[in-house]
């Protein structure tokens, strides 16, 4: 069985709910930030950068990367049609997954993980209280130009949704109103009524 290192409310969340949308089954192991079980020898073991996610297969391959990890998860279950055939599709889908990767989630982490690129508390302090500013227009990018519709696609569910979902719940926490974005604020509503996101939320794991 599929083996997910996740923790609670992370980015390997958007995983865990694509695993659901795809009905493929998994163990979801969790991993202890408060006792900083990402920085401990068992489980940079496993995934060497210290984050989550990381999937193990059945073969003992492991992955990492949400994106890779959600775009694997849609190639073995090609019956739940979670990227679509055509290109141009599919490109807005990965741009938007780009973009969450290397633009919005790493805005948000400016919050807690200054130490990644600085030293001194108060460039910590700075970068705090940077990241309602950055969050909010990157909110903006996304009413504007990600979601097309009332998903990523317009009416097509695909793997950037849980992605985006994902994202856009750290919104209220980093202090930028939901209610501000219409398009987000749908979205977010929607994705609450699918059956994936009940049963995360079931397991405590959102
Ligand atoms: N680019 C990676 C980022 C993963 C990442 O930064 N995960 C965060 C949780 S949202 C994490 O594990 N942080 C632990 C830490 O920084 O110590 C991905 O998308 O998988």
């Amino acid at each position: 069985m599929l083996k997910l290192y996740y923790a609670p409310g992370t980015i390997s969340i958007a995983v865990a709910i694509a695993l659901e949308e795809a009905g493929l089954a998994f163990e979801a192991v969790k991993v202890d930030f408060k006792l900083a079980e990402q920085t401990l020898p068992d489980y940079l073991a496993i995934n060497p950068k210290g984050r989550v996610p990381a999937l193990v297969l059945e073969d003992g391959t492991i992955l990492t990367e949400t994106g890779a990890l959600l775009d694997y998860i849609a190639a073995i279950a090609p019956s739940a049609n979670l990227v679509p055939t055509d290109p141009a599709q599919a490109a807005h889908m990965r741009s938007a997954m780009y973009y969450l990767a290397s633009t919005m989630h790493v805005a948000h982490a400016h919050k807690m993980r200054g130490s990644r690129w600085a030293d001194t508390q108060s460039s910590f302090e700075d970068m705090q209280a940077k990241v309602p500013q950055t969050m909010a227009s990157c909110a903006t990018y996304v009413e504007d130009q990600i979601l097309h519709g009332a998903f990523v696609l317009g009416d097509r569910f695909s793997i950037a949704d849980p992605y985006l979902f994902v994202v856009c719940n750290w919104l209220e926490g980093d202090n930028v109103k939901v209610s501000n974005y219409p398009k987000i604020q749908n979205f977010m509503t929607l994705m609450e009524t699918r059956a994936s996101v009940h049963t995360i939320r079931g397991k405590a794991m959102l």
